[in-house]
């Protein structure tokens, strides 16, 4: 049988995968309310759609910090891809450069940045940077993600420690005391993009560090895990380019809005100055429309990606992003959006929120 949606990749990545990996990926944060919530706040959202308005046309693409892509589906960062296929984010890659998508390569990746970038020349890719507390590595890092032209650097803001995952000390998986444990290794054994680092980035990282990182590079700085208002005018405050809206896939702490409803106060208080994005419980057409409607210029997935690696590899990762980009190419048809910049809250029936 095909897989169809995102729900059909999820099953089949489940039998493909050994329940260590299954669990690792899955990874929600104690009793998983937010994990949940993620999937359900988006369920909880109706449309007013508009008709008659010669949908014979309908266009998926926009633009991300200035340069084009062709759907606002990007992939967010997730740790260690051959966990689910051999090649791992050599294949993410690949599919993301077809896609014509933003790829934002994870600090905890399977390969070298060379390597990835090497199988995919041409992708436009974000790195997503891990501030350590030695300043040097930063700095190394700074300046190889810039030789190999990433466009962008994303600090995720919300890993001073791991959240507390149940699954993987069930399986007694840990990832901090060996990141190179047996069922996580790469096919090439020194393969780690930070093959030096074996524990997670500083617990002391603050605001007062973003000039330091901003004197450091050209790159613009998009903050990944902003949740509230109050952080939004922080990010404005220091002169970021960008914010994630994100709870980690419910995978840090529990009981944090679901990233759809957390956006909404982010979106309000950033008042178009820069670009929000979100990530988190995006699993349809429908889903990334909503999110597009409550003001975010993108939506980044992150297990749907590692379903498609598990299922068919980079092939497997192509069709994901092609069911997801179809299905909202047939939402903004059925919708009346005959491009992105005509999604507008005007199609969420509010009195429901
Ligand atoms: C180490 N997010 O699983 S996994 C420990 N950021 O959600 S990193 C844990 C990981 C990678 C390396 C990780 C996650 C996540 C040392």
């Amino acid at each position: 049988m095909p897989l169809v949606c995102l729900a059909d990749f999820k099953a089949q990545a489940q039998k493909q995968l050994s329940k260590i990996s299954w669990d690792f990926v899955e990874g929600e944060a104690d009793d998983g309310i937010t994990y949940d919530d993620n999937m359900a706040a988006f369920k909880r959202i109706r449309f007013r759609p508009r008709f008659l308005r010669d949908v014979s046309k309908v266009d998926t693409r926009t633009t991300i910090q200035g340069q084009e892509i062709d759907a606002p589906i990007c992939i967010s960062p997730t740790a260690f891809h051959s966990i689910a296929w051999p090649d791992g984010e050599k294949s993410t890659a690949r599919a993301a450069q077809e896609a014509n998508i933003c790829y934002v390569i994870a600090s905890y990746s399977s390969y070298t940045l060379e390597d990835i970038v090497a199988a995919a020349p041409r992708g436009f890719h974000w790195f997503q940077l891990y501030v350590q507390p030695d300043w040097d590595i930063n700095k190394q890092m700074i300046q190889r993600v810039e030789a190999l032209g990433f466009k962008a650097l994303v600090i995720t803001v919300d890993v001073p420690i791991l959240g507390n995952r149940r699954g993987d000390k069930r399986n007694e998986l840990n990832l901090e005391a060996n990141v190179m444990l047996k069922d996580l290794r790469s096919p090439g054994e020194k393969n780690c993009t930070l093959s030096a680092l074996t524990s997670l980035p500083t617990t002391s990282l603050c605001w007062n560090d973003l000039p330091l990182l901003q004197r450091m590079t050209r790159l613009p700085i998009i903050l990944k895990g902003i949740l509230t208002k109050e952080d939004a005018e922080l990010a404005l405050k220091h002169n970021v380019q960008g914010i994630i809206v994100s709870n980690h896939g419910g995978r840090q702490l529990d009981e944090v809005l679901a990233s759809i409803d957390a956006l909404r106060e982010v979106v309000a208080t950033v008042k178009g100055k820069i670009e929000v994005y979100m990530d988190g419980g995006v699993r349809t057409g429908n889903d990334v429309l909503k999110a597009l409607a409550l003001g975010a210029r993108c939506i980044f997935l992150g297990r749907p990606i590692l379903w498609g690696l598990a299922c068919k590899g980079e092939h497997g990762v192509k069709e994901v992003l092609n069911i997801l980009k179809a299905e909202l190419h047939t939402s903004m048809t059925l919708s009346g959006c005959r491009s992105v910049s005509e999604i507008s809250p005007d199609l969420i029936q509010f009195s429901r929120l």
